[in-house]
This record gives C-alpha cells, sequence and structure tokens, in this order.
C-alpha cells in the first residue's frame, strides 16, 4: 500500500486533474446565467453532456417527468462508447470497468444508488429501481448487480475486456514516460432537469477514476457528494477527483450556498474556496461543479481551466464555459462565509 498511500495518491490525482483540458472550443466565457421563469432548464457536465440535454428536454416536452428525462438523458451517454461513463468507460486496476450511478426526485426527496457495480448497461435505471422499488437508498457490489438482475436490466459479460484493458494500459505508459501530465484519467456525466413546473431531479453516472483499486466508490454514487437535490432551492453536482468531493459533502454545500442566497455560480465557487482554503491541496484539487436553482438560473465553476458544461433551453442549447478556479483565487483570500 506504500506507494498508494493516501496522501500521495491524493495529491498525485489531483495535480493530473487539475492538468487536464479538453479545448472545447466554446467562445462563451461567463455571462449572465438569469433566465428565470423560462423553463425547463436542462445543465449536465461536459460537452457530451449536450446531446443527453437535448434528449432531456425532448423526453420533457413529450410528457415525460423530470425523471425521466434525467434517466434517458444519462441512458444515451452510457450507451454512447463514452470513455468515462457506462461499460465502455475506464477501467480499474484489475482491467475491469466498475460503475457508480445515483439519481434524485426533488418532490418527495427520493433518492438512489448503485456503487462499484460491474456489468450493467444503464446504472442509472438502476439507481433509479432501488429508488423506487426498494426501502434502501444505495445498493454496491454484487449485490447491486444481482438485484439489476432480478429488475431485468441488460447485463453483459463484463470480463476483462484483454485487448481495451491493454490498450488502456499502453496509453498510460505512454503518458508516463513522455510525462505527459495528462493521464487518461476521469470524466462523468451528472444531468440535472428543472422542468415546467419548477420541480427538480437530477442523476449522475460514470465508471470513476480510472485504474482505481477495485472497490473504490467515488462522489458520483454518494448523496450529497456528487449529486444534491433540494426542491425547494435547486440542485449541485460534481465531476472530477471524487476523494476532493467526498471528504467535503461538496454538492450538498453547494445548494447550502444557494439556500444563504448565493447565486449557482457563486454557490459553486465558493464552495471550491472554502474547501481550498484548509485543504493541504489548495486549489490542486481537480473538482468541478454545475448548479441550478429554483427560478432557472445557472452556473458551473471549477478548478479546471475552462470546465465545459451543457445547457439546454426551449431557445438554445449550448457548451459553456465554466468559472475558473486557480490557486491565485485562493490568495486572493475574502469570499469568508
Ligand atoms: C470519481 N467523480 O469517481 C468521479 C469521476 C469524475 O470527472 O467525475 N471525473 O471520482
Amino acid at each position: 500500500m506504500n506507494n498508494f498511500s493516501r496522501r500521495n495518491f491524493l495529491r498525485k490525482t489531483s495535480i493530473a486533474a487539475a492538468t487536464t483540458s479538453l479545448g472545447m472550443g466554446c467562445s462563451t466565457t461567463y455571462r449572465t446565467n438569469l433566465i428565470t421563469n423560462r423553463k425547463p432548464v436542462i445543465i449536465s457536465t461536459w460537452a457530451f453532456g449536450k446531446p443527453a440535454n437535448e434528449l432531456a428536454l425532448q423526453i420533457l416536452q413529450d410528457g415525460g417527468s423530470a425523471l425521466d428525462a434525467v434517466e434517458q438523458g444519462i441512458r444515451l451517454v452510457e450507451s454512447s462508447g463514452n470513455t468515462s461513463v457506462g461499460l465502455s468507460g475506464k477501467p480499474n486496476a484489475a482491467g475491469v470497468p466498475q460503475l457508480d450511478a445515483c439519481i434524485m426526485n426533488g418532490p418527495g426527496h427520493s433518492a438512489g444508488s448503485v456503487a462499484g457495480i460491474e456489468g450493467v448497461v444503464h446504472p442509472i435505471t438502476a439507481a433509479r429501481l432501488v429508488m423506487e422499488k426498494t426501502p434502501h437508498v444505495m445498493l454496491v457490489g454484487q449485490g447491486a448487480r444481482w438485484f439489476s438482475e432480478q429488475q431485468g436490466l441488460k447485463i453483459i459479460d463484463n470480463s476483462q475486456d484483454e485487448k481495451r484493458y491493454a490498450a488502456w494500459l499502453a496509453k498510460q505508459k505512454n503518458n508516463s514516460q513522455n510525462k505527459v501530465k495528462k493521464p487518461d484519467n476521469h470524466d462523468t456525466v451528472t444531468l440535472i432537469v428543472l422542468d415546467n413546473n419548477g420541480d427538480i431531479a437530477g442523476g449522475c453516472s460514470t465508471s470513476g477514476l480510472s485504474g482505481k483499486i477495485p472497490g473504490r466508490v467515488g462522489d458520483s454514487p454518494i448523496i450529497g457528494s456528487g449529486l444534491y437535490v433540494d426542491n425547494e432551492v435547486g440542485a449541485a453536482g460534481a465531476t472530477g477527483l471524487g476523494e476532493n468531493v467526498m471528504r467535503y459533502c461538496a454538492s450538498y454545500q453547494v445548494v447550502e450556498n444557494m439556500r444563504q442566497g448565493m447565486s449557482p455560480t457563486e454557490a459553486c465557487s465558493e464552495t471550491i474556496k472554502r474547501i481550498a482554503r484548509t485543504d493541504p491541496l489548495g486549489m490542486d484539487l481537480g473538482i468541478n461543479f454545475i448548479a441550478i436553482n429554483k427560478q432557472g438560473e445557472f452556473g458551473a465553476a471549477g478548478t479546471q481551466a475552462n470546465f465545459p458544461y451543457s445547457i439546454t433551453t426551449k431557445e438554445f442549447s449550448e457548451v459553456r464555459k465554466g468559472q475558473a478556479l486557480s490557486n491565485a483565487h485562493q490568495k486572493e483570500g475574502g469570499n469568508e462565509r
């Protein structure tokens, strides 16, 4: 466990995550995100969230619920061949993708999640079924897979895909030999829907950190960490290095900041600044957040430069950049709350 000493692990992976950049070619920087009373509004992480948002909008327009829209949008990403979501995602250290997902419904404040699940094609649907068909909130590992099988979900043989794993290993090796500080690391889809009635639902799905120790669970399936929905206030979700999110219940904090009156962007950035003030990693946290409030304002912030997020309404569907935070911001101090 020596070279996996907790501190080194957090430091190494955080620096790597912080230096990851997707270079999205989005000209829009940060602009006023107030679209009060323009509902529905759908927000998701990364540029690959945009088609998911658009499907979610279609589901709403066809009479589906916010929850249906979240589930279908995320299912699209899970089966799109995405390299960090679904079974096409990143393998763990044993060469197997172990997936995490969660879902929350604002009305009724219900939640469901699965973690470390193998072979299930749509973990987001498994999470929804945990929420709707069981008295529980979270199922993990083999139990989560067993439950999914019982519910008739599609399962495929998840045994190590030798070819893909070899290619992934070669890429990692190549990156480290060339001192590329950009390992094939991680991304997650987190998607939040504010529907016409002002109700909110959200979900999150990921293969988690690339090369993780089998059994490692990130922030994504942890309610309050990777996702939090409060139907009175708004919702927030995370992407990035889960260890640095889940130690702080960070999505919950973003929502609480909005409850205190901050805009979604402020709520995201203040959460990051608050963590960075005391965390040994400072701003090298490798974490990014999206948020939306009950009025339809939305925003995002991250320690990653130009963190791209997708935003969709009836009028437009775009990829924008979240507010970028760095060590310079940390030195500014202030913003005590
Ligand atoms: C995790 N938060 O498992 C996820 C991965 C992620 O951008 O979001 N990557 O730590």
